[in-house]
């Protein structure tokens, strides 16, 4: 993809085939309920964890942490996502409390498109795109995080996704 803007980072094999393999039987365990976002429902169902990771994701929330560098509690929110197939998510940013966003995706591939906010006219219009490959992570921050937004195609098969985000100190 190039450096577009900065801020994005993506790690391909960030986790093995086995940990995605024991991630997805403990994500088929999870109360999955309709994603509400906006102005759309979207087909995306979701988990949230508001207080921080479950048990579950903690080894992962770090490793995740480890990469960045930054402190693993400082992820104070995780959420995971199910695509199923033909499932993506609008044109967004993601809400303003949150710093650091960082996602690991597993089972089906899926293209994260990114377009500059608010639009430009120009050339930069012109909208990017990575494939997001199973057990890959990616961090958005800074530019990409703030003066960009991103959307998810939908899906030819079964995804998800782990994010994990850091609170916006005020
Ligand atoms: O599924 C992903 O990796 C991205 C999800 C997303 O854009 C969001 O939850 O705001």
């Amino acid at each position: 993809m190039g450096s577009f803007a900065s801020g994005f980072e993506y790690q391909p094999d960030f986790i093995t085939p086995a940990e995605e393999h024991s991630l997805l039987a403990a994500i088929g365990r999870l109360p999955f309920t309709n994603a509400h976002y906006r102005e759309y429902t979207a087909k995306r169902r979701i988990v949230v964890f508001e207080s921080g990771a479950p048990q579950f994701l903690v080894p992962l929330r770090d490793r995740v942490a480890e990469w960045l560098r930054i402190p693993g509690q400082d992820f104070r929110h995780a959420l995971v996502s199910e695509y199923r197939s033909g499932t993506g998510v609008g044109w967004h940013r993601d809400m303003p409390d949150f710093a650091v966003i960082a996602g690991v995706s597993l089972a089906a591939p899926a293209r994260m498109r990114f377009r500059p906010y608010p639009p430009r006219e120009g050339p930069s219009r012109e909208r990017l795109g990575i494939e997001l490959e199973p057990r890959s992570a990616y961090v958005m921050r800074n530019d990409v995080r703030w003066q960009w937004q991103h959307s998810i195609a939908p899906t030819g098969a079964l995804r998800y996704s782990i994010t994990f985000r850091t609170l916006l100190e005020r």
